[in-house]
């Protein structure tokens, strides 16, 4: 794998050491988010991770090198580079071998994640089987990636802009564990409620531990999805976040757009739309993402040295 992963030091040591690492994504900060407040959330969640006792490794493919923890300068040049790629499980070997510059997706974050031997992964909203599948086929490659990966994905559920029932029957034919965390009910995004009951509920990081170390001792693989509602003081009303979200799609509908440019669209039309209301309560959401994942990693990496 050296052949085309490099580790910053940090996370080199931490991973020799068998201390804990979480894996952060990049689509966020080169197309989920617009400059500034990308680079500077990027850091504080990297911060936060830090005081919570982890090695945060931001994800990303730099001049077709997989890169498992980025320097300041590259976090600096996605954050304001305009042609990045967004690269999720089909474009990954292409923009390595073209030697290119990419972010990754949550499913490409994954796979990186797995190759640098990471098992927990932090992010705000997973991908998801879009509202109107039926006819644009257009569901996320995250879930699949799921489906076969093993990395535990904590994340404040599945963006609103999607089907969330949809999503979540298509994870539980994939087998996917989804994890309400705190809470019994899928949570979501914005706000803390979909009204989408959860198979199963965690109250602690330990828990959720031991089910990743006992799902993989099955020989189970796959992902766990943990799902972590957005703090009360940082959620949206549901009916005007879920009124702009039907303009936002209007919008994508009328400017015909397709495949992987939807999502970014979305998100930035939502924003717009919300005067900025929902990057603050993204940006809430995926900091306390960040102290929930990387004490997942502590009590994991606990449990590994404790056998
Ligand atoms: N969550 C966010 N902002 C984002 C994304 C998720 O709060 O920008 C990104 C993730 O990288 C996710 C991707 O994997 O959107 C999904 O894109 P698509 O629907 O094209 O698979
Ligand atoms: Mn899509």
């Amino acid at each position: 794998m050296r052949t085309y992963l490099d580790f910053s030091p940090e996370v080199r040591t931490a991973l020799d050491e068998n201390r804990p690492v979480v894996a952060l994504e990049s689509t966020i900060i080169s197309h989920g988010m617009p400059y500034p407040a990308n680079i500077q959330t990027a850091q504080e969640v990297e911060c936060i991770v830090k005081e919570s006792g982890a090695v945060p490794a931001t994800m990303a493919v730099i001049g077709g090198r997989i890169k498992a923890g980025l320097g300041a300068e590259d976090m600096k040049f996605l954050a304001q580079e305009k042609h990045v790629i967004k690269a999720s499980r089909m474009d990954l070997a292409v923009v390595i071998a073209g030697k290119c510059h990419a972010s990754t997706t949550v499913a490409a974050t994954m796979i990186c994640a797995d190759l640098a031997g990471i098992r927990v992964f932090v992010t705000g909203g997973i991908g998801g089987v879009h509202r109107g599948a039926e006819k644009t086929f257009d569901i996320s490659a995250d879930l699949q990636e799921l489906s076969r990966t093993d990395v535990t994905v904590v994340c404040s559920g599945a963006k609103a802009i999607l089907d969330l029932r949809l999503t979540m029957e298509y994870l539980e034919t994939l087998g996917v564990p989804a994890l309400g965390f705190g809470t019994d009910e899928l949570p979501a995004f914005y706000s803390r409620h979909s009204g989408i009951k959860l198979a199963y509920r965690v109250d602690s990081a330990a828990e959720i531990a031991r089910i990743m170390k006992t799902k993989w001792d099955l020989g189970l693989s796959g992902g766990i999805l943990v799902a972590n509602p957005i703090p009360e003081a940082d959620s949206m009303d549901p009916a005007h976040i879920n009124s702009i979200i039907d303009k936002a799609l209007e919008a994508c509908e009328d400017k015909s757009v397709r495949g992987k440019d939807v999502t970014p669209f979305l998100l930035s039309k939502v924003k717009e739309l919300s005067k900025g209301e929902s990057l603050e309560s993204n940006i809430a959401l995926i900091k306390n993402n960040a102290a929930l994942g990387a004490k997942i990693a502590v009590e994991y990496a606990k449990l590994l040295q404790s056998v």
